[in-house]
C-alpha cells in the first residue's frame, strides 16, 4: 500500500514516494532513449544529459503549478519531462522536425515552452536572469506563483548568475535557485575553480539557502517544499544547493569518465533510483516498474531514409 506523509503547514499537502520514484524512471528512460538516438547517429551535435540528477529535478518540479516557471541550463530534457511537455515532442525536436517542440528550431540546447513557462538555454549562468525576468513577470502578473532555476555549480563562476542572485534579493522576487552541485565542470573538478563556498556565496547575498543531499528524493522534496510555500507567502528568494551526479560524461561520446574520474566516486553517488525504489516499502518491485511503464510511440519522417518509428516504454 503507497505510504502518504502528510507534512503539516505545507500547502502541498503530501509527499508520494512512489509518484516520484515513478517519475525519475521516467525520466531515466527518457534519457536513455536520447542516448540510443543520438549512438545512432540521428541528433546531430553534443548532447548532455541529466542521469543521475532526477532526484533534484523531481523533488523540485513536483511543487510547481500552473503558472508557474521554469529556467534551465543544457541538460533540459528530465526537468521538461517533469513538467509534462510530451517527450515524443522532445524527440523530434531533437531530430530537426518541424512539428518537434521548437518546431525543429532549438537544437537540444536552447528548448522552451510558451504554454508552460519554461525555457533553456546553453549559455552557462543564463538560467539566472532568465529566471529573474520570469519571476518578476510572475510578481506582477501571477499573485503567489514562483520560478524555479536550474543550473551547475561551475555556472556559479558566471558574472550573470551572481547578478541575478543578487537582484532576486533586492527585488524580492519569488524565485528559486537550484544548484545542481555534481562537482565537475566540463573536465575540471569544480572546487579546484571556485574560490569560497558556493553556499556562503548565496548567503552573502542574503538568500534563504538550503543544502541537500540530491540523490534522495524525498530530502529534496521536503527542502523545496518549504523552501517553495516560504516564497509563495511573499518571503523573497532561495537556494537550494543539492549534491548530486551525472552519470554520462559532459556530453555523449565523451571519454572523460573513463579516462578522469574514479569510478568508486561513480558508483557510490549513482543511486538517487535505487534508493528511491528502496524507501517505497510495502510495494513490489515487479509491481513498481509495471506502474510506472507507460509507452509512447510515434512515427515521423527520418531525413530521407523514410519513416523512423520512436518509441519508450517510460
Ligand atoms: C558562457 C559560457 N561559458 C562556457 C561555456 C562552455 N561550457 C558548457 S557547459 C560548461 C560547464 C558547466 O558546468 P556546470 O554549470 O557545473 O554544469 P554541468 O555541466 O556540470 O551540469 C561550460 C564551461 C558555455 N556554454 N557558456
Ligand atoms: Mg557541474
Amino acid at each position: 500500500m503507497l505510504r502518504l506523509l502528510v507534512l503539516p503547514g505545507l500547502r502541498r499537502s503530501h509527499l508520494s514516494p512512489f509518484s516520484l520514484y515513478g517519475m525519475m524512471f521516467k525520466l531515466r528512460r527518457v534519457e536513455e532513449r536520447i542516448k540510443s538516438l543520438w549512438e545512432g547517429g540521428l541528433i546531430s551535435g553534443e548532447m548532455h544529459l541529466g542521469t543521475g540528477e532526477e532526484a533534484v529535478i523531481v523533488g523540485v518540479v513536483d511543487h510547481l503549478r500552473d503558472g508557474d516557471a521554469l529556467a534551465l541550463d543544457h541538460r533540459s530534457t528530465p526537468p521538461l519531462t517533469a513538467r509534462g511537455i510530451d517527450p515524443v515532442l522532445i524527440f523530434k525536436e531533437l531530430l530537426g522536425k518541424a512539428d518537434g517542440l521548437c518546431a525543429g528550431q532549438g537544437g537540444h540546447m536552447h528548448l522552451m515552452s510558451a504554454d508552460h513557462l519554461v525555457a533553456s538555454s546553453g549559455i552557462v549562468g543564463s538560467a539566472g536572469p532568465m529566471a529573474a525576468g520570469f519571476a518578476l513577470a510572475g510578481q506582477l502578473l501571477r499573485p503567489r506563483s514562483i520560478t524555479a532555476a536550474f543550473f551547475g555549480e561551475g555556472a556559479l563562476n558566471q558574472g550573470m548568475l551572481l547578478e541575478s542572485l543578487n537582484l532576486a534579493v533586492v527585488w524580492k522576487l519569488p524565485l528559486l535557485f537550484v544548484c545542481k552541485d555534481n562537482r565537475w565542470a566540463i573536465t575540471s573538478p569544480s572546487q579546484e575553480l571556485t574560490g569560497g563556498s558556493i553556499l556562503d556565496r548565496a548567503l552573502g547575498f542574503g538568500l534563504s539557502c538550503r543544502d541537500v543531499d540530491g540523490l534522495d528524493a524525498e530530502a529534496t522534496w521536503r527542502a523545496a517544499a518549504e523552501e517553495i510555500q516560504r516564497i509563495r507567502n511573499g518571503g523573497g528568494p532561495g537556494f537550494i544547493r543539492a549534491r548530486c551526479s551525472r552519470l554520462d560524461g559532459h556530453f555523449l561520446g565523451d571519454p572523460a569518465p573513463v579516462l578522469l574520474r574514479n569510478p568508486s566516486e561513480i558508483a557510490k553517488r549513482a543511486g538517487p533510483l535505487m534508493r528511491a525504489s528502496l524507501s517505497v516499502r510495502g510495494t513490489g518491485m515487479r509491481q513498481r516498474l509495471n506502474r510506472s511503464t507507460a509507452s509512447v510511440s510515434t512515427s515521423c519522417p527520418s531525413g530521407s531514409a523514410g519513416t523512423l518509428t520512436i518509441s519508450a516504454s517510460m
